[in-house]
């Protein structure tokens, strides 16, 4: 069972307090001067984002009634978003009519690495999907981080999972 303890983190960090100078909180809108994109640039490709077209993104994950939830870590002395992930959640039919949860675009600044934040923000999420009442929570990465992942529960479905896609 998923049980995300303040007493796995070493030095003892949780999301109330991540650490010195930094905070935890939902995206907001004026993080498009705060940083928040070029961090992700650290994940993928984040491409030419205008102020207007991340507003109206913005606006309509938040008008989705409760599907999306995107987290970021700032540095308040810089006010810089340096670490950020989001919470998507899937309305389906089977289940119940259940929900899934998906975790994507999880990037912690290279130079924040090895603080437990990338762990902070997963465990999080995982509970915050829990809390809403999924009945399971996934997410796809890259073959070197799997082993991050197995270390906070993932596991891979045994021959029974294979994530696919077909690139635009
Ligand atoms: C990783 C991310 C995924 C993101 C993708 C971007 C996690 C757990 N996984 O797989 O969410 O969308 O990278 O890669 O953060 P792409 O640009 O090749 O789609």
């Amino acid at each position: 069972d998923f049980q995300p303890a303040e007493c796995h983190y070493n030095p003892p960090i949780n999301a109330i307090n991540p650490g010195e100078d930094l905070v935890l909180r939902p995206l907001r809108i004026s993080d498009y001067d705060n940083g928040f994109l070029e961090n992700l640039e650290q994940l993928t490709d984040v491409g030419k984002v205008s102020k207007e077209m991340f507003e109206d993104s913005f606006k309509r994950m938040k008008s989705s009634d409760g599907l999306y939830y995107v987290i970021v870590i700032e540095n308040l002395v810089s006010e810089r978003v340096i670490a950020s992930a989001t919470l998507l959640i899937e309305q389906k039919f089977i289940h119940a009519c259940g929900l899934r949860g998906r975790i994507e675009d999880v990037v912690v600044n290279s130079s924040y690495r090895g603080r437990q934040l990338g762990k902070l923000l997963i465990d999080a999420l995982a509970l915050l999907s829990k809390q809403l009442g999924c009945y399971k929570v996934t997410l796809d990465c890259r073959d070197e981080k799997r082993g991050f992942y197995e270390s906070l529960g993932f596991k891979k479905e045994d021959g029974n999972s294979n994530f696919m896609q077909i690139r635009f």
